[in-house]
């Protein structure tokens, strides 16, 4: 890593067609902020660009679905994203977006640059047509079975369920997601990028980077192992960046095509020396992902940057694998998630616990789950237990009997020069750890400090010194002060906002990492200011609260996902004519005793009373039932049933829940009543 001048850290361009939630977060805006900050930390020479992506048709689908322009949605999500990365402490050095003219303009540089070098294939293919939406079908305009999964509903683009990137004509069954109808196919003209003639340069780029993580080089392997084919880079839709070619049809650049460029076009508007972080063979690009979008960044990217030549590749792609919630995949369209700005409203302040808890559980290696019981546990456990309770500690210590100052030291115990020697090691393994992309690990050897600090004061006990030495408690205070300056350290990629009080209440204006394991970094009589209680222990009850908010989605995706049946096969009129249903009333009713479902009914129907054996044990109690007037089919053949014949049948309705109801007529209606 040393012998790069600068680093170029940029997170995916999230598309602002939604809110986030924790999944984002994890996924890769934390892991990328904790790194930068880290460097930071480190005084050196970083940048940190991310924005929305606002073409594409995520984009143009959500617009149509709100009866809105596709400009009012990235409009209104591009502020909205903003806020919440904002809130969250993710710190961007630029947030841009994907419809600023700027980017327009370079990309559409980009493009004919390589349309003018002749590194498109220029080529008439047939593609999907909706004839009644009168459009083609790009991408997600396209829906069918997987070839590859045999998944339902795959994306023209990409399958969600097995990650396979797609071509429209390769799904099964295709149909358009306009109007649900297979489409046509009709002849157009677009420039694809010759991913094959690339393959081997692409294998030797891969190849020569050996450190990605596991989850990215294996499938980054398996794309190659494949053989790459040509891919377009243009796009027959309405909404986008214009091809920049005379006559070019009201075409647009492929979503994938302009996006990364993005990140160029944002740096570009951070700064005026902005080439150097993109061109110079000095600096380090590092792309924040998550595992979806890994063939965009490792192959489709560079093979781009390969065919315009001035852009340096990146060097990692650490891309993370999903953050799961207590046990379902997230997903936006189901509402299965903990949205950033409802979790804000509901914790407000306490952005770090869910930094903490998230980072707790990265998915760095395999899809990981957040679940609020692990949540609560990582606060009270952890951050209240221990980094609280040591950082309050001391300064409580301090207000009561030194009046806030620093005491002054005396010589270091056994015990000090043990636990000195234990922070010493930290900072390194710290360090290897980001640098390794390992945040779990990372996050463990920053609280060690804390640890270290909580443990320090339980076994050297300065309010029982306090009576028989002051000096020796004042000398115990100021040891731990100089560790609450650790901690205000190694956390600070982490906890932000906790650390920033603790910068505060100790009095340094930046963190500094050449600071971390120095003991006479806050001098003896400087008066500190107590920052209060860091964290708060939360009670069972808050965290039901949260389980049943998502038990409540859960019942209701249910009732959703409940399609009304087909309608039946066509009847003739005579052969309806043939039914007798009539209004009649509940008059007795008991349980059956060999049956769990059916209930014996006594039914008055006008003319007599009839036994009806109906299966609605499960759903009414006998007390409920009686007096009921009921709709029932009163010429069915009589059926014997557990010993007992049954006259007729009650005609009930099913609930989206499953439920059953009576059919009951509007009061008035007598016994007997013919229904027809
Ligand atoms: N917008 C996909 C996504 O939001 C895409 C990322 C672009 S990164 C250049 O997951
Ligand atoms: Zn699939």
């Amino acid at each position: 890593m040393s012998e790069f001048k600068r680093t170029t850290v940029t997170a995916a361009l999230i598309y602002a067609n939604g809110p986030i939630h924790i999944g984002h977060l994890a996924g890769c805006y934390l892991p990328a902020d904790i790194y930068v900050r880290f460097l930071r930390l480190q005084n050196r020479d970083v940048i940190f660009v991310s924005g929305t992506d606002e073409h594409g048709v995520p984009i143009t689908i959500k617009a149509q679905k709100e009866g809105k322009t596709p400009q009012e949605v990235v409009d209104y999500y591009y502020k909205e994203i903003k806020q919440s990365f904002q809130e969250f402490g993710i710190s961007f050095d630029i947030y841009g977006r994907t419809s600023d003219p700027v980017h327009h303009k370079l990309s559409q540089e980009f493009f004919l640059k390589l349309y003018q070098e002749g590194k498109f294939i220029e080529e008439v293919t047939e593609q999907f047509y909706d004839e009644e939406a009168g459009q083609f079908l790009a991408d997600r305009y396209i829906v069918g079975e997987c070839p590859s999964c045999h998944q339902p509903g795959a994306y023209g683009d990409q399958c969600e369920k097995c990650g396979t990137t797609l071509s429209p004509n390769e799904l099964i069954n295709p149909k358009s997601t306009l109007s649900g109808s297979a489409p046509s196919l009709r002849p157009t003209k677009n420039w694809f990028l010759p991913l094959d003639q690339w393959q081997p340069e692409l294998e030797k780029y891969v190849a020569s980077h050996a450190d990605w993580k596991p989850n990215v080089a294996g499938q980054v392997k398996s794309w190659l192992n494949d053989g790459l084919k040509p891919r377009a880079m243009t796009r027959d839709l309405s909404w986008g960046v214009p091809v920049p070619i005379e006559g070019n049809d009201g075409k647009v650049l492929y979503v994938w095509f302009d996006a990364p460029i993005g990140y160029i076009s944002m740096t570009s508007q951070l700064r005026p020396d902005w080439e150097k972080y993109w061109k110079d063979k000095e600096s380090r690009i590092v792309h924040f992902i998550g595992k979806d979008n890994i063939v965009f960044h490792c192959l489709i990217f560079p093979a781009m940057c390969m065919a315009h030549g001035e852009y340096q590749l990146a060097d990692q792609v650490p891309a993370n694998e999903f953050m799961n919630l207590e046990g379902d995949k997230i997903s936006t369209s189901r509402n299965w998630a903990v949205w950033l700005h409802e979790y804000l409203q509901e914790f407000p302040g306490k952005q770090d616990v869910l930094r903490y808890a998230l980072t707790a559980s990265s998915p760095e290696t395999k899809d990981a789950d957040f679940t609020w019981a692990d949540f609560q546990t990582k606060n009270n456990s952890e951050l209240v237990a221990i980094l609280g309770n040591f950082v309050n500690r001391a300064f409580v210590l301090l207000d009561k009997n030194f009046e806030s100052k620093v005491p002054a030291k005396l010589e270091d115990t056994i015990l000090e020069i043990e636990l000195k020697k234990a922070v010493s090691e930290i900072p390194e393994k710290l360090a290897a750890a980001l640098e390794g992309y390992k945040f779990r690990d990372a996050l463990v050897y920053a609280m060690e400090v804390a640890r270290l600090g909580n443990k320090y004061l339980a076994e050297s006990e300065p309010w029982k010194l306090m009576k028989e030495s002051p000096e020796k408690a004042g000398h115990v205070l100021n040891f731990a002060i100089q560790l609450v300056s650790h901690v205000s350290i190694a956390l600070e990629p982490f906890l932000p906002f906790t650390t920033q009080k603790l910068r505060n209440a100790l009095g340094i204006e930046k963190a500094d990492w050449a600071l971390l394991g120095d003991f006479e970094s806050i001098p003896v009589g400087t008066v500190l200011k107590n920052p209060g209680l860091l964290f708060e222990k939360l009670e069972d009850d808050v965290i039901q609260k949260q389980v049943d908010k998502l038990q409540q989605t859960k019942q209701q995706m249910l009732l959703q996902s409940k399609q009304p049946n087909p309608i039946k096969e066509t009847v003739d009129f005579e052969s309806f004519a043939k039914m007798d249903i009539r209004i009649g009333q509940i008059i007795a009713a008991e349980k059956m005793e060999k049956s769990k479902k059916l209930l014996k009914l006594t039914v008055d129907d006008g003319l007599r009373q009839r036994t009806i054996l109906s299966g609605i044990a499960e759903h009414f109690q006998v007390e409920e039932v009686i007096g009921r007037k009921v709709t029932f089919l009163a010429n069915l053949a009589p059926r014997k049933m557990m010993g007992l014949e049954s006259e007729g049948m009650i005609l009930m309705a099913e609930g989206q829940d499953g439920k059953l109801s009576f059919i009951e007529p509007e009061s008035g209606i007598w016994n007997g009543a013919t229904v027809s």
